[in-house]
This record gives structure tokens, C-alpha cells and sequence, in this order.
């Protein structure tokens, strides 16, 4: 075997070992480059006489092409081995099921906001939604809290930060503002009439929403929330909100011999003013009495701060708290479940 053929030979091997096209490259730049071994033998020629440089030069010249030729072979083995690397690793298994969305649901204290407001809703109730930041006058002096009253203090209430010398704000610590609100926007709506001695619709709303106290524990949470009604006319009495509280227990609770109870109590915006217990006679609960809501007269001075008249205008006012509603409902006996956002916990619900 001559030299030539032992280049070829090594040059294929060289090749043929290249297991990457980086090293397949560099392998190259030994047989072709510009120093590479078939370019000095090039070179060489110019040593030669006429006769020996065609014959030499023809050699060399074949040579050449049966090493690129050798070179390209490996370059497409080399290329087709990457692809079908790549292809191995980004292969998709297209029968696998795809990733479903998770479907979402209410939390469960908001399917009592809905089932409140539908029940109050059949009963010609309105909803009334509105700031969660409120004035001092509309959280306590428009209903009749005294300045000196326990609810107003720190200890009780969040303030929110306000100008030195500026009432400060607060977080609402009943939704009761927000009727107030809905009364006096009512009120101005139909002040023509009223002042011209004539009947204006009864106001007849609920507020549900976010309330804030400071307060926790095991039944107590500083964000809470609280569902109050309110029923203004010029008729509207004690035996009406009798009705209507207990046709909203019977409903809600899908129990038609619930039993209602109402006990004297105090509240500075009612006057006379009663809590709400009841009492199940079927199931768990069975023979209690819970305590479920606190109601009322709407006092004359709340009745003023509407802008109506307390003489001619009366009704009543009740408040509950739809969180613990949601424990009695499904049986929860810790409230801090339903804020710990645990996804188990409120997954049962839906
Ligand atoms: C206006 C006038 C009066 C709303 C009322 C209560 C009694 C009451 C508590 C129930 C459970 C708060 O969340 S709770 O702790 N509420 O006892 N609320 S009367 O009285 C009003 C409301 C608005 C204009």
C-alpha cells in the first residue's frame, strides 16, 4: 500500500472515530486544513518535474476526494445521530391525558352570603354593598353610639391613619353603616314627596359583607363577616320582623318546627331591643338554644339620622353573623378554619 492509500485509510479511521462534530471538524483540519497532511503533500509537488507533478497530482487529487467524500459521510451520520437524539428527548407521549384546569368553587361562607341574600331577596329585601373604610359618623354617632361607648376605643376598633386633627377613619365594625347609607340615599331620592306630606316606598335592605373588630380566638376572628337587615315604613312593627326572621331561620336551615326565642337585650341603635336563639328539634343540635342573631326598634335618633321623621316613620333592624350561621349549617365548631385558606378543609364545600 502506498502512502497515499495509508493517509485515505487514516484519514477514515480518524474520521470514523469522531463522535461528535466538534471532534469530526477538528479531525478534518489534519487531512484538509491548511496544514493539514494532503495540503503539504500539495505542497511537495512543487519539487517535481512536468511528468511527476500530473502523475503525483492526479494521485493526491484522488485522494482528496475519497477523503471528503469520507468527511461528508461522517458529517451526516453525525447530524442524523444528534437529530435523532433530540427528537428522543423531546419526544411527547401524546396519549397521556392532558392537565386538566382545577375547577374552583365558593367558599363556604360565601354560599351563605348568596343563600341570605336570595331568601331576604324573595322577601323584597335590597342589598346594599359599600366601603369597608368608614367615617366615625356613620359606623357609630349616626347610630346613636355614645362618644364614651366601649366599641369606639382601640382596644375594639382598627383606626385607620389619618391627618393630625382629622376624625380618623376606621375599618366597619357592623355593616349597619352601610344601611344607613341606603336610607339616606333613599330619602333623598324622594324628598319632594316627602316633604310634600305623601307616601314614600318602605325601606326594606340587607348589608352583608366584610366587618373588622379587634378580636381572636377560637371563636373570634379579627375579619368577619355580618349580614344586617333593616325595614322602614310607616307601619312596620315587632310582629313583622317576628315573620320575617323566623320564615328566613325556617329557610335557610331547611327546617320547618325551628323554633325562635327572643330575649331582652341592649343595642344604643334599637330600642326595644331582643337577641334571636334558636332551637332545632330534629338532628345533632336537637333541644338548644343558639343564639343566632340581635334585633330591634330602630331608635328615633337613628330614625332622625336618616333624615326621616321619627314620629311618622318606624320599623325594624336585626344583625347576624353568617359566619357562625356557616358552623351551625355544616357543623364546623372552629371559625378559624374558614380563614386558614387550607384547600382540603374548603374543598368539602363545594
Ligand atoms: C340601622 C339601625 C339599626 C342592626 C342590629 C344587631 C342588633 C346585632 C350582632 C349580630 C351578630 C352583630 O355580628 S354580630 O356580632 N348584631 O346584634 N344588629 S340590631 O341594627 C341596625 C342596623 C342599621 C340603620
Amino acid at each position: 500500500m502506498n502512502e497515499l492509500d495509508a493517509l485515505v485509510t487514516e484519514a477514515q479511521q480518524s474520521f470514523a472515530q469522531a463522535a461528535t462534530p466538534a471532534d469530526l471538524e477538528n479531525a478534518k483540519a489534519q487531512f484538509l486544513g491548511k496544514s493539514g497532511r494532503i495540503t503539504e503533500w500539495m505542497k511537495g509537488l512543487a519539487a517535481l518535474s512536468v511528468e511527476e507533478k500530473k502523475s503525483r497530482g492526479a494521485a493526491i487529487n484522488a485522494a482528496k476526494q475519497v477523503i471528503e467524500a469520507a468527511l461528508t459521510a461522517r458529517r451526516q451520520t453525525l447530524a442524523e445521530a444528534e437529530l435523532q437524539q433530540q427528537l428522543q428527548a423531546e419526544a411527547l407521549d401524546v396519549t397521556l391525558p392532558g392537565r386538566r384546569r382545577g375547577q374552583g368553587g365558593l367558599h363556604p361562607v360565601s354560599l351563605t352570603l348568596e343563600r341570605i341574600e336570595l331568601i331576604f331577596g324573595s322577601m323584597g329585601f335590597e342589598v346594599a354593598d359599600g366601603p369597608e373604610i368608614e367615617s366615625d359618623w356613620f359606623n357609630f354617632t349616626a347610630l346613636n353610639t355614645p362618644q364614651d361607648h366601649p366599641a369606639r376605643s382601640m382596644h375594639d376598633t382598627f383606626y385607620v391613619e389619618s391627618p393630625a386633627g382629622a376624625t380618623p377613619n376606621l375599618l366597619r365594625t357592623h355593616t349597619s353603616p352601610m344601611q344607613i347609607r341606603h336610607a339616606v340615599q333613599q330619602v333623598k331620592k324622594y324628598r319632594t314627596a316627602l316633604d310634600a306630606g305623601q307616601p314614600i316606598p318602605e325601606i326594606r335592605v340587607i348589608a352583608p359583607g366584610r366587618t373588622y373588630r379587634v378580636d381572636s380566638d377560637a371563636t373570634h376572628s379579627p375579619m368577619f363577616h355580618q349580614c344586617e337587615g333593616l325595614w322602614i315604613g310607616e307601619s312596620v312593627s315587632f310582629k313583622d320582623l317576628k315573620f320575617i326572621f323566623t320564615a328566613f331561620c325556617r329557610t335557610f336551615f331547611e327546617s320547618d318546627d325551628l323554633v325562635l326565642r327572643f330575649r331582652p337585650s341592649f343595642f344604643p341603635f334599637t330600642e326595644p331591643s331582643a337577641e334571636i336563639d334558636i332551637q332545632f328539634q330534629r338532628g345533632p343540635l336537637a333541644g338548644r338554644w343558639l343564639e343566632v342573631a340581635g334585633s330591634g326598634q330602630v331608635h328615633p335618633n337613628v330614625v332622625r339620622n336618616m333624615g326621616l321623621d321619627p314620629e311618622k316613620y318606624i320599623g325594624f333592624a336585626f344583625g347576624m353573623g353568617p359566619d357562625r350561621l356557616t358552623m351551625l349549617r355544616y357543623g364546623v365548631n372552629d371559625l378559624r378554619l374558614f380563614f386558614d385558606g387550607d384547600i382540603r378543609f374548603l374543598s368539602q364545600f363545594q
